[in-house]
């Protein structure tokens, strides 16, 4: 913990103080604190081994005793009790982006707001931009923020949540007394939004395990603790629920909290049609159905006891997954291993902030064949589109690259190739043609009705040059929605012109949506996973896109980035008639 987490807090206790209406001295004398470690000019951990700390001046013996416990053993309980103290409503606006602590304790207290509907009125009637320090652009702020939470609700990007996820679950299964550990509900199932984690451990001794979890510094709140199941609330605003069940029921609990709720009563109508009733602690007989308990140590051992092959938990949605079980064709779905290569991806050369030579480098490090630059096109000029001189040096450059064989991978000449309002392509054919494919995409005039959209793709669709569609639909999850598409007749002028449209792993977009893949890819449709990278970390994203690929029921040879270097080359070939 470095000084400026321990003035963040110290200032977070003079606030709640200050909410609670504590002594005016006491609030001012943890600012004053506040301030004088964040002036510290030596490292505070010296500080207090050298026993120096109530030599500094602002700090008396007792807060410099709360600081000690805050530095020695990561939290404060002080902070912690007074956080768990403060009105609710208080905690709330908190969270409303670009609000904080400070805008918000000042809104509870000026205003008397009590809800985010009063927090509504109040920014319409004007009020909250004539407090001190708001103004116009804030309340304008608030009032988008506060539609936003209102149309999507408290929901997560799937992305974000796995950046919380993921190091809490590392952590949880370094405990020695966590036996087996995993996240189960819409995040295992790898929905593109999640409302809540869901922790499933399997202890013996859940009380320490239950300790570690609420203290963890990425937990912004309690909301309930007992003994086997809790809640907080994370840091980001992320919920988290911890259940902690004996090992035995360990994948009876997993299974159920997976979900989804549908697919459990699938599962429960199966159990009791064998003569069995499945929970979230165990498959029993029925009364008088004479059969005997069965324990399973897995959730593959539960589908065999139903009878059925194991569901992977992406397919787990609706009636689609299980009806597959029930006839032995659950599909072998993609999976990351199975990426060779990706075909949008960004440079420097537009908008992208990694050299062509680094992401190059980036993709062959994650153990790609090949990488596709497709930058964007001139009329994408808030996007530092390239004019047909730049994307001739572009090609010039990647040709050099793959001549000089200094590295195993190979780039292709790619484009992201802006879509006129009429729905025509940004640069001539006898340029295009020039290329290893083209990716379209709509980056401007969303505004136009379904039918005008719809043509406007379509016609693009049809160019003999373009190659795949890049994000279908424009949306931004829980941000901006999609543009009006009758997406159904694009897939179908897709599959006719035999184009590919992408699976964008982008993790605001994951679009084409996953509930489309399914029929659309029976039907003949190709997919491309890309990670639409602007940089070499982003190049990561195709996980995200693979997830979605999984969900939408895509096996490999649906999606055209799983073919070798050669055969996706001769592939990408074909499409492209000879210019006349
Ligand atoms: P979320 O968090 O809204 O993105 O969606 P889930 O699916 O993670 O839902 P959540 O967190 O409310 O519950 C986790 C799982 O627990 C859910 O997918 C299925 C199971 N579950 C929860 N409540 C019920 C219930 O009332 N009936 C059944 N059958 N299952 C339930
Ligand atoms: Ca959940
Ligand atoms: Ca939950
Ligand atoms: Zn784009």
């Amino acid at each position: 913990m470095d000084k400026h987490e321990v003035a963040h807090i110290l200032d977070e206790i003079a606030l709640f103080l200050e909410i609670k209406g504590d002594n005016p001295f006491k609030v001012r004398a943890y600012h004053n604190a506040a301030r004088a470690i964040e002036g510290l000019d030596e490292e505070i951990e010296k500080v207090i081994e050298e026993d120096r700390l109530e030599e500094i001046p602002g700090i008396g013996v007792k807060i410099a005793k709360k600081i000690k416990t805050l530095i020695n053993s990561g939290t404060l309980p002080y902070h912690q009790r007074l956080k768990n103290k403060i009105p609710p409503m208080v905690v709330e606006l908190m969270d409303v982006p670009g609000l904080g602590a400070k805008k918000a304790a000042y809104l509870y207290k000026k205003l008397k707001i009590q809800s985010l509907e009063e927090l509504n009125q109040a920014c319409i009637d004007g009020k909250v931009a004539q407090l001190a320090g708001f103004g116009a652009r804030t309340q304008e702020n608030i009032l988008k923020t506060l539609s936003m939470l209102k149309k999507y609700g408290k929901r997560f990007l799937w992305w974000n949540a796995g950046k919380t996820a993921y190091p809490l679950l590392e952590k949880l299964s370094e405990l020695k007394e966590v036996e087996r550990v995993d996240v189960a509900g819409s995040f295992r199932r790898k929905l593109e939004t999640i409302g809540d984690l869901d922790f499933i451990v399997a202890s013996s001794d859940p009380e320490p395990i239950m300790d570690w979890f609420t203290q963890q510094t990425s937990v912004q709140r309690i909301q309930a603790k007992g003994p086997t199941k809790s809640s907080v609330r994370l840091k980001g605003g992320i919920q988290a629920d911890i259940r902690i069940v004996p090992a035995e029921q360990f994948p009876y609990a997993l299974l159920y909290f997976t979900g989804s709720k549908d697919f459990n009563i699938l599962l429960r109508q199966r159990a009791n049609r064998l003569g069995y009733t499945l929970n979230e602690y165990g498959l029993q007989p029925l009364g008088g159905s004479g059969k005997r308990a069965i324990q399973c140590e897995s959730e593959e051992a539960i589908f065999k006891a139903l009878g059925l092959v194991y569901i992977p938990p992406e397919l787990r949605e609706g009636h689609a997954g299980f009806e597959a079980a029930m006839q032995d064709k659950v599909p072998m779905l993609i999976e990351d291993e199975d990426i060779k290569g990706v075909f949008h991806s960004h440079t420097t050369d537009s908008d992208g902030h990694n050299t062509l030579e680094e992401m190059a480098m980036a993709a062959q490090e994650i153990g790609w064949e090949y990488l596709g630059i497709s930058d964007h096109s001139k009329s994408s000029y808030q996007a530092n589109g390239m004019d047909e001189l730049r994307l001739f040096e572009q090609m010039d450059k990647i040709e050099r690259f793959n001549q000089a064989k200094k590295h195993p991978i190979k780039l292709l000449k790619g484009l992201e190739c802006d879509i006129s309002k009429e729905g025509l392509l940004d640069f001539p054919d006898d340029v295009l043609q020039q290329l290893d494919y083209v990716i379209i995409s709509i980056h401007k005039s969303f505004k136009y009705d379904e039918k005008t959209m719809t043509a406007r793709l379509i016609r693009a669709i049809e160019h003999p040059y373009s190659t795949m569609v890049g994000h279908l639909t424009g949306r931004l999850l829980l941000k901006r929605e999609p543009y009006a598409l009758n997406v159904s007749k694009v897939i179908d002028a897709c599959i006719a012109n035999r184009k590919i449209i992408e699976i964008n792993g982008h993790p605001m977009r994951l679009d084409m949506d996953w509930r489309l893949w399914h029929k659309a890819a029976d039907k003949g449709l190709l997919c491309a996973i890309n990670p639409d990278a602007h940089s070499t970390a982003e190049l990561r994203y195709v996980h995200a896109g693979v997830n979605i690929a999984r969900k939408g029921w895509l096996q490999k040879e649906h999606v055209i980035n799983t073919f070798p270097f050669s055969k996706m080359k001769q592939f990408l070939t074909q499409m492209r008639p000879a210019f006349k």
